[in-house]
């Protein structure tokens, strides 16, 4: 074999050591899962070494002939899976797969809607520093105020001012249900197209749990990593009158060869998704935040939108602490291995590298076993991190019960 015989222990060890902080820590992210051993043994496979520009029976390079019908099993399983008529699942990212729709069917200029970054709009929701508000023409829409739910009412006002050619429905930090009927009503009264970006739900519809935007929606991008709990990388399903087009910016628009082992891994995911277990889990997912989130409440935190309907919440932590922010929030929990992310709080008056608050969701934990006690468990062990961040007995204390409590519930 002309490769190294000796392993890479540089690596080897690192990827051990991130094996260890995934067991005896709580992942908290709301982005995150962990995915099962029949999707990494897919993206972990030969698959990776082959280039295949280009789409089932029309590639560029010869010896297609088992990756095609991989890719071809793919787009069948996510076409049913949803209730889909095309399917592209080529995507690397989720970003990918919305910049892909953008390109196929907006030109540049085109002026779209999309929920503002602040109030838990994403990145490729036409934020100025994304090629998204860079090359189109975003107008944003948020919440409301009084109850910081989508304002559809703002949402249809713009419309309705801006006549725009899309407008683009989803969030990464928006923790009530999304219905995509009334957005199709708006975009139908000026004409615009409706792409819904599911990257955080996607699972959650898969499992019955949340409305599907499919038989509303133009276009629906999602992530396959989140809670649909697959490998990393994106996805686009449409009506078939966009499939051409679609297909076309996403190669050889906007990527080169596709990644046919992660193709082999979104595969897989697909049919684990379709079954009644993960119907199961999905429902688990969100029975499990909404207990995390009273547990929260109850210990003096506030929750935006006061709940949460999916799979994640915002918590504002300023009615628990004014002077603590979501940097510090944290970095605390983190040195008491318990992994979350620091978000803006609607109209945040810190910065997005500062903020006031803290995203937390529930997929990973749900995955490994936990339910409703385990939840009540997790909001006092973030209690008493939080209570004082200085106190570095108490952190590791905290660190100590994480592991014992994740020590119960095995992951690899
Ligand atoms: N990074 C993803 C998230 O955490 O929501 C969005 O791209």
């Amino acid at each position: 074999m002309p490769w190294p015989t000796q392993p890479d222990t540089d690596i080897t060890e690192l990827i051990d050591r991130e094996v260890e902080r995934q067991n005896t820590g709580l992942q908290l992210i709301a982005s995150e899962n962990f995915t099962s051993p029949a999707v990494m043994d897919a993206v972990g496979s030969v698959l990776t070494n082959k280039y295949s520009e280009g789409y089932p029976s029309k590639r560029y390079y010869g010896g297609n002939q088992v990756v095609d019908e991989i890719e071809d099993i793919a787009r069948r399983r996510v076409c049913e899976l949803f209730g889909a008529d095309a399917a592209n699942v080529q995507p690397h990212s989720g970003a990918n797969a919305n910049l892909g729709v953008y390109l196929a069917l907006l030109d540049a200029g085109d002026t779209v809607l999309g929920l503002s970054l602040d109030h838990g709009g994403h990145l490729t929701h036409g934020s100025p520093v994304n090629i998204s508000g860079r090359f189109y023409d975003f107008v944003s829409y948020g919440l409301t105020p009084s109850d910081e739910r989508l304002d559809l009412d703002q949402l249809r006002d713009l419309a309705l001012e801006h006549r725009p050619k899309m407008i683009v429905a989803g969030a990464t930090a928006y923790p009530r249900i999304i219905d995509p009927a009334p957005i199709r009503e708006i975009c139908d009264e000026v004409g615009a197209l409706f792409l819904f970006d599911a990257a955080h739900i996607a699972g959650l519809i898969a499992g019955g749990a949340h409305p599907n935007p499919v038989p509303y929606a133009d276009v629906v991008t999602f992530t396959t990593h989140k809670t649909l709990r697959g490998p990393r990388g994106g996805c686009i399903v449409s009506r078939a009158e966009h499939a051409a087009a679609i297909d076309k910016a996403i190669f050889p628009g906007l990527q080169g060869g596709p990644l046919e082992h992660v193709i082999a891994g979104k595969a897989v995911a697909f049919a684990e998704a379709a079954t009644p277990e993960f119907g199961d889990y999905a429902r688990q997912i969100v029975a499990n935040a909404a207990a995390l989130a009273d547990a929260l409440g109850e210990r003096g935190f506030r929750l935006v939108s006061g709940g949460t309907e999916n799979h994640l919440m915002l918590i504002d932590l300023r009615t628990f602490d004014e002077e603590l922010t979501g940097k510090d929030a944290q970095n605390a929990l983190d040195d008491a291995g318990i992994t979350l992310n620091k978000n803006t709080v609607p109209d945040d008056p810190r910065s997005p590298f500062v903020t006031s608050g803290l995203r937390i969701g529930t997929p990973s934990v749900t995955t490994q076993g936990m339910k409703e006690p385990e939840m009540v468990q997790i909001a006092e062990l973030m209690t008493r991190v939080l209570a004082d961040t200085g106190d570095t007995a108490e952190i590791a204390a905290v660190r100590d019960d994480v592991r014992a409590l994740c020590s119960k519930f095995p992951v690899y």
